[in-house]
């Protein structure tokens, strides 16, 4: 476009035509009024806000895609008003978006500066056990230190990095990034980005807030501010009548989000693993911590227009009760798509939709139910709020072990007062029934929530042989002990 613009506006000098040479035909960004458009320009998108920083690949070969990630800290900008002291990939909140295509092999380079040590886990993605960035597979990264994370790309999917020690505090801090692992199949839209939604909880210096007391973290640790790719208030363009992807991760510690976008459906083509066998539509989208969805965006609202991505209050506990948001229990925006003037056309594309197996239930007898619970227990003369899995915390739940290559059935039950979004590491699974009952929608999880009261079950190959922790995803319930393991073998 700059080089068309200028070749234009020297067009326009040598004809002499008067006030054809104008600052805006000179612009190098290219953007031209409208009346001094010549016919053959084609017109300017403005949604250039579709393009993320992608992380840079390093090796030549097109069967590889290098990237090498520094961690280290950060003077993050939120949007919060004051540079917080983060902690980041490469000095941005989220880190770089890694994209791939499976089939490829994905090489990280990562460099620890933090101060304390670390991993990286690729949250979602079926990797070898020795990469999977749990501190019972890996020894952590000393500070100073570096370890090359070497995956084969199989499953298609939008998926997210972050360590997997101390995670509740680094994540907080904005240790993030998202990856996608691209279908072969899937076509280039002109817009298709990443959204990972976060919040951050800030103190009286309004810095991260750090402290926080068991019962605290029980209840649940909610931000007063909310984030999409890192900052707060962000605005997007959009061209009216174009077509768009959102690929959206929750990353926020505690909070699950309810979205709504005004004068919008969403139209979800994928989940945790990549897409469904066919869209459906919803007005509102819940994602638990850890959770991703894919929807497909028909922007069909009006040139010039703006709508908000609206957060509704999700509560963890059925009633309510004993939460503290800072943001109170009125929707708070998250972020506004504002349209161009000018409209671009575009089809729907032919997304690459998923053939899953049909793993009608029931074909397997349930090889383990996992029971959550809660109870008060005494622990250094205070009473505190034990969140547990099968009676214990870790790491003193009893590891379970599962044969391999098996169709396996699993279930979950939540009989405490919390609902909790249950992540296993390095498998994927379907959830065939909620209390019984076929689940909707046949899809690849890696990440569910389990509402009060309920039991959930799920099917998977456990094709991945391995020493596996599955845990909570409220990041302060696994750090207090909402994790075990279990060994496929
Ligand atoms: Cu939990």
């Amino acid at each position: 476009m700059a080089v068309f613009g200028m070749r234009l506006a020297v067009l326009a000098l040598l004809l002499g035509g008067a006030g054809c040479a104008s600052e805006e035909t000179l612009d190098p960004a290219g953007s031209n009024t409208p009346e001094e458009k010549s016919p053959e320009e084609p017109p300017v998108r403005k949604q250039a806000s579709c393009a993320v920083a992608l992380a840079e690949d390093l090796d030549p070969s097109p069967d590889v895609v290098e990237v090498a990630l520094t961690a280290a800290p950060v003077g993050w900008d939120a949007g919060t008003g004051a540079l917080l002291g983060g902690l980041s990939y490469n000095g941005q909140v989220p880190g770089p978006y890694i994209v791939a295509t499976a089939g490829q092999k994905l090489r990280v380079r990562l460099r620890n500066e933090l101060g304390f040590e670390t991993t990286l886990h690729w949250h979602g993605m079926r990797v070898p056990n020795s990469m999977d960035g749990a501190h019972t597979v890996q020894t952590p990264i000393p500070d100073g230190g570096e370890f090359v994370y070497e995956l084969e790309l199989i499953d298609p999917g939008f998926y997210w990095y972050h360590p997997h020690v101390d995670a509740h505090f680094a994540i907080e801090h904005g240790l993030y990034g998202p990856l996608l692992v691209r279908d072969p199949a899937e076509p280039e839209l002109s817009c298709d980005m990443p959204i990972v939604l976060d919040d951050v909880l800030l103190d009286e210096n309004g810095q991260v807030a750090v402290e926080q007391s068991k019962l605290e973290a029980h209840h649940g640790r909610f931000g007063g501010v909310l984030l999409a790719n890192g900052r707060a208030g962000r605005v997007l363009e959009i061209d009216p009548a174009s077509r768009a992807l959102f690929r959206l991760v929750n990353a926020a510690n505690s909070r699950y989000f309810d979205l709504a976008l005004e004068g919008h459906v969403f139209e979800v083509v994928a989940t945790d693993g990549g897409y469904l066998e066919a869209p459906y539509t919803t007005e509102r989208l819940v994602l638990a911590p850890g959770e991703r969805y894919t929807v497909l965006l028909r922007a069909d609202g009006q040139p010039g227009a703006e709508h908000r991505l609206m957060n509704h209050r999700y509560f963890l506990h059925d009633n309510g009760m004993m939460e503290q948001d800072p943001l109170g229990k009125e929707p708070a925006p998250l972020l506004t798509l504002r349209y161009g003037t000018e409209a671009f056309p575009e089809d729907d594309p032919a997304l690459p939709w998923g053939a899953l197996p049909d793993w009608t239930p029931p074909m397997a007898p349930v090889a383990h139910r996992w029971v959550i619970e809660e109870f008060m227990a005494m622990q250094n003369g205070k009473m505190v709020m034990l969140d547990t899995i099968d009676g214990q915390t870790y790491p003193n739940i009893p590891d379970l072990s599962f044969a391999a290559n098996e169709l396996t059935t699993l279930e979950i039950e939540n009989t405490a007062m919390v609902r909790h979004p249950f992540h296993i590491h390095g498998q994927r699974f379907q959830v065939v029934a909620i209390d019984g009952a076929p689940a909707p929608h046949r899809a690849w999880k890696d990440t569910i929530d389990v509402p009060t009261g309920s039991v959930l079950t799920l099917m998977s190959k456990l094709d991945n042989p391995g020493h596996w922790m599955y845990h909570c995803h409220i990041l302060e319930h696994a750090h207090h002990g909402m994790m075990g393991h279990m060994v496929v073998q």
